[in-house]
């Protein structure tokens, strides 16, 4: 399917549909409102819009333009989470399973411009073994604080089951609703469907265009940041070559970015591209050619109010904090973000790991609940949506599998994974999954990946509170990582800190304890020439579901939810600024 971003040009239009819809839970009699793009789940005090677990219906009137007839019109959502239905007038138009990537509904015979129709979104907020993100089903909850066995837990679990609930094997708020923009879009009838661009830094650029029909003349010219034509051809794919390129490069460099202005026939896309390479060599991850070292904290889609809800304002204030921090790359944990934020990083530098919404697979026996082919999907569906962007330098599978009690399974079940991602993407970036805190040398996936990322814990889940013991047995794992001769990112350390709690004795919670725990894990990294990266968890403090080790969401922030620094990000804003002044690469 395709999926280029919308764009209003000289032969594109598009019509937002944001703002205020009907909402209820299905089966209810009354309609509410409710506000698109958000999160459903913070927008009512009704504990229902929190414990929910089913289907909700989003309606509201729509009408093509008048001034619309003879183009294709389709509507597009860019996320809808997790499975959605579209219905029109009543009558199902399309249907999508999971939140986190886009669809479109054909209207061409639907509905003609100049007429109105009632649009319904139906969607269903229920996680399981079959969905990505996973939902337990039976076994403990994600904080493993159910006493399993106990007669009377068990009955009062199958209470919960009976009234309907939902268990995230996640760490993260199951928020859902339409997240995203939706939009009518109108193209001519013979339109642009697919643009792929791939440069090298020599100023070459392959590029492919996927049109409706075989007939007629496309033609691509590539327009320079300035808006001149830097080369031109034609042909549905080609190579043009830019002379004297302008490189992408991350922040602080220059992230320079070009325009391949397509034309076929009345249609025109404009693609946003970057000249870069991204290659794994040895130890080092280089970009352009230069090493890169990753620094930069994961995030969260989430905010007060919208939730998990499309937000730029919240977007440009994120990465312009991340410009403050000196941070230069965040991993886009545990799902796809919305496109508008990787559009804001092509432009700022900021670079991406890209996530499939693969979290919750903790559990063995994963490996025999048939996810394979749909993950496949997912995957390739991440890919197609992203695969343009130059901020996107690296492909994540998953976050955090269990690979230790299987290894042979689990690499049965990751490795075509890694492969068919090698296959997808044009230009082919490297790939990797997230391993877990685990038994390092039973494992088989995570080191058969191109770059290594673990999330590790030492000094918080593990050797709580006691750093010197942390650093001591964080050491031992890395001197068995360097053996492996791969490149290692940490890609999530961190420790649940409230704002505002002190302590002279830096003690668990206390912000002193959080810049403390930064320090001691840190000494350990930059003894190591093969840690090339450090991604402290998380950028801020997020929702999640409840559970007695979460005080109001995860407090792991280096910022509050409301984006207000704790200690540890004027530490992380001290260190990283210094990586800079001595970092060779980038003067
Ligand atoms: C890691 C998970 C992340 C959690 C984090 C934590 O990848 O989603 O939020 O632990 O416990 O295991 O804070």
């Amino acid at each position: 399917m395709s999926t280029l971003y919308p764009q209003n040009n000289a032969s594109r239009t598009m019509l937002d549909l944001g703002g205020i819809w009907d909402f209820r839970f299905q089966g209810d009699e009354q309609w509410q409102t409710i506000a698109v793009p958000a999160s459903y789940n913070d927008q009512d005090p009704d504990p229902r819009f929190r414990n929910y677990a089913g289907i909700v219906e989003y309606r509201r009137k729509i009408t093509i333009p008048s001034a619309w007839k003879g183009l294709r019109v389709c509507l597009r959502f860019d996320a809808v989470a997790h499975d959605a239905r579209i219905l029109l007038d009543g009558k199902e138009i399309a249907k999508h399973r999971g939140g986190f990537l886009p669809f479109e509904a054909e209207l061409d015979g639907l509905l003609n411009p100049g007429e109105t129709a009632e649009l319904t979104v139906e969607a269903d907020n229920r996680i399981n073994h079959s969905t990505l993100p996973i939902g337990t089903e039976g076994e403990n909850s994600f904080f493993g604080s159910d006493n399993p066995g106990i007669q009377a837990v068990e009955a009062g679990k199958r209470l919960q089951d009976e009234r309907g609930i939902n268990r995230p094997a996640f760490d993260f708020y199951n928020y859902t609703g339409i997240q995203r923009p939706v939009r009518l879009v109108a193209t001519p009838v013979r339109h642009i469907r697919d643009i792929t661009v791939v440069p090298s830094v020599s100023g070459e650029i392959r590029y492919t265009v996927e049109t409706t029909g075989t007939e007629g003349t496309v033609t691509v010219e590539v327009l320079d940041a300035e808006g001149n034509v830097a080369a031109s051809g034609k042909g549905r794919e080609g190579t043009l070559r830019i002379p004297e390129p302008k490189l992408w490069e991350p922040w602080p460099g220059t992230p320079t970015l070009y325009t391949a202005r397509v034309r076929y026939g009345e249609d025109l896309y404009e693609q946003p591209f970057g000249i870069r390479e991204v290659r794994v060599e040895g130890t080092r991850f280089l970009i352009n050619g230069k090493p890169f070292r990753f620094h930069g904290p994961c995030k969260h889609e989430d905010s007060p109010f919208h939730g998990r809800g499309t937000d730029p304002c919240l977007n440009v204030t994120d990465i312009h904090l991340y410009h403050w921090l000196n941070a230069n790359c965040f991993r886009t944990s545990h799902y796809p973000y919305a496109e508008e934020m990787y559009q804001l990083c092509d432009r700022e530098g900021i670079v991406i790991v890209d996530e499939t919404p693969a979290v919750g697979m903790w559990a063995s026996e994963q490996y025999g609940w048939n996810l394979a082919d749909y993950h496949r999907q997912v995957l390739l569906d991440m890919i197609e949506r992203d695969k343009n962007h130059p901020c996107v330098v690296m492909w994540s599978l998953g976050n955090e599998p269990d690979t230790e009690t299987y290894p042979d399974k689990a690499y049965a079940y990751w490795q075509p994974l890694y492969e068919t991602a090698h296959r997808a993407d044009p230009q082919n970036r490297p790939v990797t999954v997230v391993g877990c805190q685990n038994r390092y040398e039973r494992d088989r996936v995570i080191c058969s990946m191109d770059v290594v990322l673990i999330n590790r814990y030492y000094g918080w889940y593990n050797l709580s509170g006691d750093l010197e013991a942390a650093r001591y047995a964080f050491r031992m794992e890395l001197d068995w990582w360097e053996k492996q001769h791969k490149p290692v990112i940490l890609s999530e350390y961190g420790a649940d800190t409230i704002a505002g709690l002190h302590g002279a004795v830096p003690e668990m919670f206390t912000e002193e304890y959080q810049v403390a725990f930064y320090e001691a894990i840190n000494e350990c990294l930059d003894e190591r020439e093969f840690v090339i990266g450090e991604m402290p968890w998380n950028f801020a403090d997020f929702a999640t579901c409840q559970g007695p080790m979460r005080v109001g969401g995860n407090r792991k922030g280096l910022f509050t939810r409301d984006r207000r620094p704790k200690m540890a990000a004027h530490y992380f804003r001290g260190r990283w600024g210094k990586l800079y002044e001595k970092d060779e690469v980038r003067q």
